[in-house]
């Protein structure tokens, strides 16, 4: 039986090239008129794909799915990916930049771990000062566990200028320039200890929303479990982005208290919903967990009831409130009060089965897609309703006063896809995807409304499903939470990779899956997995390549990362010197391929040391790194950038300082002697 299937397979794999030899020799005729070096190349296509290509598939085991596959994913040497994806890198700290379809990994962006070659940590001032700034008082913080990366938008598209994400263990947040791909800015959450529900986006960047999850007193103090109800409370964190500056404002940011619920992921309104956040919330069994007092556990106290709730705020009369002062202050940050929240009419409940996770926005506002985690639908909700419910006052209050809309209200449908849904993206075809964790798989599903004139399939219909491998959490379709999806990709951003590659040992990565979903109706096809070895992402948000414009070097040799501006300390070519001022020992330093000036710097144990690097170059890619040993400092100096570092010459001896980046053929020359005379 084997033998026969075998042998058909061939038989598609012969058709599947004798296709290819088609296409080819179409090419070959439409590059005839361009000369004989053209028809050449042509004719060697051809004969590659007829020849070796089918004894290549043959000799791997090749499928003709295989074969389409690589064609879609294979990126030649030196030709750019269409898109890119920035990936969370979950308790590594950092954000990862990957090439689609290749899915190459492009960088890693060290936003709130230490990282070595981008120097990020290791004693340049601006990146100390950065990861400083996220620190909880005395309490050093050197990781963060990175869950949702935000790209800005303009009016609800990507416009690639910034990237925002939270660190769910810390509830912190930073800001990366896109200019430089580098982290700019980290802000601790003055209420809360940790987060869930960032980094979110409004459809201009104005606001950047961080979401609670495990409610806790706010402002980070302490009261007993059995106070919960009344000392415990879950937060939703509004932040002001200044686009300008390329900063957050924390004194322009507010938050909102809400009751003790575990609320989940948020997304913004967009479009006619624009102004509104929604968010999704569990345990509202307000369920304290204590499995070793022979209380429920956590998993079975927080599902007992049916319904949880969606949290529908009034984001533009939050801020209005907000603005007007009717806040109370807890640890110096303006809080709007559950009260004031409920009488200025800016919260309402909408009943959400069962254990919900993700909400997300379609991509003209009209609807809200809940996943629940224990229900095998997807529930969507209308806005327009939602309003109109809103209007006819009609609803019961939880037991804070909470405004609970009746689900039939604001329901606009329900489809049942699978088990275990989580989170769902859209694409241009008038489909959504969301994944099944339990299954595992994506399913892709028809929307209704405006939504079911792009396609064939029934409104509001499981169209088709894709098994994934395996375990999968978050998706991620090209553009896909914005207002115009491109569709084309989606990646599937799998827990467990299990047996899809080479054991490593017992910590296995994660498994990114690039899917085609560019065809419509039932056909998806698994293209290409990816072994993601570094922490675990939990989503990621892909952006057309054409719309990212990075700088190639810094736009002057004098350029402080940090600032954005010329660096007061910046030293150019015949300006290097070192300066004394009693113990306080300033080094003014150059590095061009392939030397640093000063080669010797003679200083005194016991001194202080402020040391600044200038790199000269304004070459694509010439990159200085610079080192010292036992001090523990390590910069990467880019073409045209200034670093500073300062440290206390507490241990005497001669100390090589060398580059850290192969810079040139005589890149072992560049180097140096940093001598430490004994006091
Ligand atoms: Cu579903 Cu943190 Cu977005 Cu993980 S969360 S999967
Ligand atoms: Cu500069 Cu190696």
């Amino acid at each position: 039986m084997e033998e026969i299937g075998k042998t058909r397979n061939w038989t598609k794999i012969a058709i599947a090239v004798l296709l290819l030899a088609a296409l080819a020799m179409v090419f070959l005729i439409s590059c005839s008129d361009q000369g004989e070096e053209g028809s050449n190349e042509s004719a060697a296509v051809q004969s590659a794909v007829s020849g070796d290509a089918a004894a290549i598939a043959q000799e791997r085991g090749l499928t003709p799915d295989d074969i389409t596959a690589a064609l879609k994913t294979y990126t030649p040497t030196g030709v750019h990916d269409e898109y890119i994806m920035f990936a969370s890198g979950g308790h590594s700290g950092q954000v990862f930049v990957i090439g689609m379809p290749s899915m190459r990994i492009l960088k890693e962006i060290a936003v709130f771990t230490p990282e070595p070659w981008q120097g990020w940590g290791f004693g340049e001032l601006g990146t100390m000062e950065v990861l400083e700034s996220g620190n909880i008082g005395e309490h050093e913080l050197t990781w963060g566990d990175t869950h949702h990366p935000a790209l800005s938008e303009t009016e609800g598209d990507y416009d690639g200028e910034w990237l925002f994400i939270n660190d769910k263990a810390n509830a912190r947040l930073a800001v990366i320039d896109l200019r430089d791909f580098e982290t700019k800015q980290i802000v601790k959450n003055p209420i809360a200890l940790n987060d869930h529900g960032g980094s979110m986006v409004t459809p201009d960047s104005e606001w950047i929303i961080e979401g609670g999850q495990y409610a806790a007193p706010l402002g980070w103090g302490y009261s007993s479990l059995d106070n919960y109800a009344d000392d415990y409370r879950g937060m939703v964190t509004l932040w002001k982005f200044d686009r300008e500056a390329g900063r957050i404002v924390p004194e322009d940011s507010f938050a909102m208290e809400l009751p003790p619920y575990w609320q989940d992921l948020c997304d913004a309104g967009k479009k006619v919903s624009e102004g509104w956040i929604f968010c999704n919330s569990f345990n509202t069994e307000m369920a304290t967990g204590g499995v070793e007092s022979g209380e429920p556990p956590f998993e079975a106290g927080a599902s007992q009831r049916d319904m949880d709730y969606m949290h529908i705020i009034n984001l533009d009369k939050a801020i209005e409130v907000a603005q007007g002062g009717n806040t109370i202050e807890v640890n110096g940050f303006p809080v709007i009060p559950l009260d004031t929240a409920i009488e200025e009419e800016l919260l309402y409940f909408a009943p959400e089965p069962k254990s919900p996770h993700g909400v997300d926005v379609a991509p003209g506002g009209e609807y809200m897609v809940v996943s629940g985690k224990l229900d095998p639908h997807v529930t969507v909700y209308s806005f327009e309703k939602i309003q109109a419910a809103i209007a006819a006052g009609n609803w019961e209050t939880d037991e804070f006063g909470v405004p609970i809309l009746n689900l039939d209200d604001v329901m606009e449908a329900q489809v049942e896809l699978g088990l275990g849904p989580l989170h769902s993206q859209f694409d241009n075809q008038g489909y959504a995807y969301t994944s099944l964790f339990l299954e595992p798989s994506v399913a892709r599903w028809s929307l209704g409304g405006d939504y079911a004139e792009l396609n064939d399939d029934p409104e509001w219909s499981l169209v088709s499903k894709i098994p994934v491998h395996y375990n999968v959490g978050h998706i991620a379709t090209a553009e896909g939470d914005t207002v115009s999806p491109d569709g084309r990709y989606l990646v599937s951003l799998n827990k467990w990779a299990i047996d899809r590659f080479q054991n490593v040992g017992p910590l296995l990565p994660q498994n990114f899956q690039l899917i085609d979903i560019a065809q419509p109706g039932d056909n998806l096809q698994l293209l290409y997995d990816m072994p993601f070895p570094s922490g675990e992402p939990h989503y990621a948000q892909i952006i057309k390549a054409d719309k990212l414009d990075p700088w190639e070097v810094y736009p002057e040799v004098v350029w402080n990362s940090h600032t954005q501006s010329p660096d007061p300390n910046a030293t150019l070519i015949g300006e290097e010197r070192i300066e004394r001022d009693g113990d306080n020992v300033e080094v003014f330093m150059t590095a061009i391929r392939s030397h640093f000036t000063p080669e010797h710097v003679e200083i005194k144990q016991g001194d202080h040391v402020l040391w600044h690097v200038t790199n000269v170059e304004q070459t694509y890619d010439a990159t200085h790194g610079f080192t010292i040993p036992l001090y523990n400092i390590n910069l990467s100096i880019e073409p045209g950038e200034t670093a500073s570092f300062e440290f206390d010459a507490t241990e005497a001896g001669v100390f090589s300082y060398y580059c850290t980046e192969f810079c040139s053929a005589l890149h072992l020359e560049m180097t140096g002697y940093l001598l430490v005379e004994p006091e």
